[in-house]
């Protein structure tokens, strides 16, 4: 039988159906929510390719409105692994997409393509979007190819604002400077999706933070780390289902794999000035979080923005936590190495498992330097007299098979789970049972608590677009939306968990 979520609902709604679900067991590394899935290609040495550096993203026209930019979704071989392809589906055709570099307040209008064989949707993650280019998981963009999605079109893929070929997505970018991201987000299969390429940055400027004398040009790198794993013959390999949505049983804490990419690099090496480096980070893995640090010397990670653009004020790191979908915005200190240095950076969660190298090349002027204050936006508002939700996130029934919940519902795109006021400000309470990265739609929010004590961990601070909440834990962040009226979402952005139910709708009114 076609395991379709909706379908399921249909039948188990009428009779108050509910299947209690046992624990699949002890994750074998207690700070991974998922299970690791083992390359069957002979692997590269590591820090023998050079770190790329995905190119900008240019506008096709602009006029005093918008700037105009058209993004084809294809396939392409890359040689990620060397001396192997692989075929990944990729913004433009390159893995990661190309980045968006654009202005704060000025409206980029991107239309995509899609050239695939699979229905796609696109969300900019940290966006503050209307909500018919929010890229609601059923908005889908049919193939252009007249194909209809292959296995996925069954019919609990309707109801959505459905084009063919293309759509046309309008970001007003009116939002403070930020690292943003944008990928896949279709509807059961946003996690092989983004897996096969389906990811890139969208960074936001602004005047504020223009003015800073921070790390410019060819000393600001993005770092987007991503796990893969690769079959034999270079494929990507995936534990999807054959027949529907969501990943074997086994998997279904999350996907983790052996091949560490960097910027679509594995473990790749980068050559650098001994100066400061600004690097914004990006966890595009499915599920698996780091714990970023130098394995010898005195580099630090000096942090001076998070998901939602810069902090009021930097905050150093010896080690940065980032689970997936976070941002971290850090500047990182050549000047205490010598030439010829080389310095691994590795993730302490994994046993120090290498995730790329700097190698120090020279001595080099550096007039950089980093403010004591960086913005004044980002202290917590202390509102009085807020509207208060609960969301619990915890594994259940998701449609016939075992999944993952919100308040014990899989998602369900015809419900919605909250009536959401505009320009009151809310405190929303997340509850875990295992690991689970929380990404709310359309808003930043700012973490207030955090098992129950304002002392918050060293991560949690700015402004935030996604959490990364512990087992058994429990986080209150405050959040207003604004402007935009209609359906989002907020979910778990392990993406297996996210694929498997852990999603849900809310309205904004
Ligand atoms: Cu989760």
């Amino acid at each position: 039988m076609k395991m379709s979520r909706r379908g399921f609902l249909a039948v188990a709604g009428g009779t108050g159906a509910a299947l209690t679900l046992t624990s699949c067991g002890q994750e074998a590394n207690p700070a991974q929510a998922g299970e690791l899935l083992r390359s069957k290609a002979k692997l590269p040495e590591p820090f023998q390719v050079p770190l790329p550096i995905p190119p900008v993203k240019k506008p096709i026209r602009s006029d005093a409105k918008a700037d105009y930019y058209q993004v084809v979704q294809r396939k392409a071989s890359l040689e990620i692994l060397p001396g192997l392809k692989t075929e990944a589906m990729g913004y433009d055709g390159i893995l990661p997409g190309p980045t968006f570099d654009v202005r704060s307040g000025r409206t980029a209008i991107v239309e995509q393509v899609n050239e695939l064989d699979v229905s796609t949707v696109v969300h900019l993650h940290g966006g503050h979007t209307p909500a018919p280019s929010d890229g609601w998981p059923l908005d889908l963009i049919m193939p252009a190819n007249g194909q209809h999605g292959g296995h996925q079109m069954g019919g609990h893929m309707e109801g959505g604002d459905m084009t063919t070929g293309r759509r046309t997505y309008t970001y007003p970018n009116a939002q403070r400077a930020a690292t943003l991201w944008y990928h896949d987000h279709t509807m059961d299969y946003t996690a092989p999706q983004v897996y096969r390429g389906l990811f890139g940055l969208h960074i936001i400027r602004d005047e504020e933070e223009a003015e800073l004398p921070l790390p410019k040009g060819d000393r600001e790198i993005p770092l987007i780390i991503a796990d893969r794993a690769f079959d034999a013959d270079g494929s990507f390999l995936y534990p999807a289902l054959k027949d529907g949505p969501g990943v074997e049983a086994k998997y279904m804490e999350g996907v983790v794999a052996d091949v560490t990419l960097v910027n679509g690099a594995p473990w790749p090496v980068h050559e650098v000035d001994a100066v400061r480096y600004r690097f914004r980070v990006l966890n595009a893995s499915n599920a698996r979080r780091y714990e970023l640090g130098f394995d010898k010397g005195p580099a630090t990670f000096v942090q001076i923005g998070s998901d939602g653009g810069l902090l009021d004020k930097p905050i150093e790191h010896k080690t940065l936590v980032v689970a997936p979908a976070e941002r971290f915005d850090v500047i990182v200190d050549f000047s205490q190495y010598q030439p010829g240095d080389e310095v691994t950076v590795v993730n302490r969660l994994d046993g120090n498992a290498n995730v790329m190298r700097f190698k120090i090349a020279r001595k080099a002027a550096d007039d950089t330097r980093i403010p004591a204050t960086l913005s004044t936006y980002a202290v917590t508002p202390r509102p009085a007299g807020v509207v208060r939700r609960e969301w619990r996130f915890r594994r259940g029934d998701a449609g016939g098979h075992r999944g993952w919940t919100i308040n014990g519902k899989a998602f369900d795109p015809k419900v919605m789970q909250a009536q959401v006021k505009l320009d009151q400000y809310e405190i929303w309470t997340f509850v875990t049972d295992v690991h689970h990265p929380v990404h709310v739609h359309l808003a930043p929010f700012q973490v207030l608590t955090r098992g129950g004590r304002s002392k918050l961990s060293e991560f949690d601070h700015g402004w935030k677009d996604t959490v990364d909440i512990r087992p058994a834990e429990v986080v209150e962040v405050l959040v207003k939306f604004t402007a935009h009226k209609g359906k989002y979402l907020i979910h778990c952005h392990n993406l297996e968990h996210e694929d498997m139910a852990m999603m849900a709708g809310f309205e904004t009114i």
